[in-house]
């Protein structure tokens, strides 16, 4: 059934079977790459979580591994209704995972502590490791995990929100990752300040923090900017509403002492919910190496039909820019799929073309462009409708990526995903996607890679994820243009399938 899934990707990370999403314990140990998930192998729907597990050498292919933490029954347990969120930390050699167990309707942390090969994992008996929540508070939540050494003590990061003011994360420290001392909020968001429909509000909970050094130094070192520079402690976190609004976001700013001192909240990608949870490590090459889970955008019962649900995002880096904002782009790793490349260009972007030789659900572009004041730019990934002489006649399904910039002095300009015609079915969602780019001088770098219904796009660093659903095959890619754009060049590629032989839907 998976295999002739036309939506199940195959170069992008996704479960044997069943549901997917946050990924969890991201790392890399001994140098392998470790990338454990929430996983339901029972089906396509969120329900009693274990911990998935594969490992990588290159971060391209993933060797699947056994289940490493599942629910242990009974009415004592901590983790009895699912093992949720947390991380991976080494403690003086020993890999231990920290994580949210789930009892009833609550989530308090927990440990386990796994083999040298990080396969067989035993829960700590002290589970679980912090009994409640700070008392006196009144939580909206209280889960997921960021977990660092700083000096001789471990600290610990567990989301949560104060009802009636806005999302958090709590400090914790500890000397040995079974008992905590807690210090306070690090930081307290505003969930009244903003409209819960913008872009950027803060949600009434923080899920899956993730607090990092984006800059030299460690985190809790005295370095950084004290000349005024761009500050570097990125606190990225889900926001979280009963509602519909789910985003992730961060805040740069300078965590010191036990406070964060907040400087600019950004959006981390434009896609919204289709990057969702992200966690990210340092690798052994000190890049900051960001996973993200890419939600489906069908319907409950489309993904029970299908018989798997989520993808796991490309690893992607991340790096401040010179605006102090990050900046991402799909490790490098990925580029050993490309196949069959294909250069274009220089030229003028004309109203309409199609690009002969570039076809295929499976692709890797990278553009290179230059946009006068006044201009928009857009690709089209099409499906059918294409004549044999390669001009398009009025495609059936048709997404379309657009950057625009202003005409004037503004400096405005944009990134636009328009999914209203990327399929014939309209049980998927198709709510428009966009948001600001940097285009200095009118330049701009686009990457855009499609994995089926997986398309991650990064546009001068500024990412936005989403998921599309063509029904139609024979897949096309297209540009056009409004006013003055110059394709300086496009280089094409297919993308080989990571994984060789069949990926079994139920192994
Ligand atoms: N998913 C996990 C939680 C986390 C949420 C449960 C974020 O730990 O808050 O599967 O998607």
């Amino acid at each position: 059934r998976a295999e002739a899934d036309p939506h199940r990707p195959r170069f992008h990370f996704v479960s044997p079977a069943g549901w997917l999403n946050d990924p969890n314990g991201v790392s890399q140990w001994n140098g392998t790459y470790h990338l454990f998930y929430q996983y339901n192998p029972e089906g396509a729907f969120h329900h009693r979580i274990l911990w998935g597990h594969a490992t990588s050498t290159d971060l391209v292919t993933w060797t699947d591994q056994p289940v490493a933490l599942e629910p242990t029954d009974g009415p004592d347990s901590p983790d009895a209704d699912g093992c949720w969120s947390g991380v991976l930390v080494n403690d003086a050699g020993t890999p231990t995972l920290v994580y949210s167990g789930r009892h009833g309707e609550h989530e308090l942390p927990c440990v386990a502590v796994g083999s040298p090969d990080l396969l067989t994992w035993t829960k700590a008996p002290e589970n679980p490791v912090i009994a409640a929540p700070p008392s006196g508070v009144d939580v909206t939540a209280y889960r997921d995990h960021c977990v660092w050494r700083e000096g001789s003590r471990w600290r610990q990061l567990v989301g949560s929100g104060i009802r009636g003011r806005g999302g958090t994360a709590f400090l914790y420290e500890s000397a040995d990752l079974r008992s905590w001392d807690y210090i306070g909020p690090l930081f307290i968001g505003d969930a009244s300040a903003r409209d819960p429909a913008a872009t950027d509000w803060e949600g009434t909970m923080w899920e899956c923090v993730d607090l990092f050094r984006a800059g030299p130094g460690t985190l809790g070192d005295a370095g950084g900017p004290a000349d005024g520079g761009p500050a570097d402690d990125v606190l990225v976190f889900s926001a979280w509403d009963d509602g519909d609004t789910r985003h992730p976001l961060y805040w740069t700013g300078r965590y010191a002492g036990d406070s964060y001192t907040p400087r600019q909240l950004r959006r981390l990608d434009y896609g919204s919910r289709y990057f969702y949870a992200p966690q990210s490590f340092a690798d052994d090459a000190g890049r900051r190496v960001m996973f993200g889970w890419l939600q489906e955008g069908r319907t409950d019962e489309a993904m029970v039909e299908a018989g798997w649900s989520g993808v796991m995002s490309l690893p992607r880096v991340a790096t401040l820019d010179d605006q102090g904002e990050l900046a991402f782009t799909p490790v490098p790793e990925v580029e050993s799929l490309r196949r069959d490349h294909v250069r274009i260009g220089p030229r003028e972007v004309a109203d309409s073309s199609v690009l002969a030789r570039v076809s295929g659900n499976q692709l890797d572009l990278e553009l290179e462009l230059e946009l006068e004041p006044g201009s928009v730019f857009r690709l089209g990934i099409l499906a059918s409708g294409i004549s044999r002489a390669g001009t398009s006649q009025n495609p059936a399904e048709e997404t379309v990526i657009e950057v625009g910039r202003a005409a004037g002095n503004s400096g405005d300009s944009w990134l636009r995903l328009d999914r209203s015609g990327s399929s014939l079915d309209h049980s998927v969602d198709a709510e428009e996607r966009s948001g600001p780019v940097p285009l200095p001088g009118g330049k701009l770098h686009l990457r855009v890679l499609v994995d089926r219904s997986a398309l991650e796009i990064f546009a001068n660093g500024k990412p936005l994820t989403a998921r599309v659903y063509p029904t139609l095959g024979g897949t096309a890619v297209r540009l056009s243009a409004v006013g003055n754009v110059r394709l300086r060049q496009l280089d094409a590629w297919r993308m080989e399938d990571a994984f060789t032989g069949p990926r079994p839907l139920f192994p």
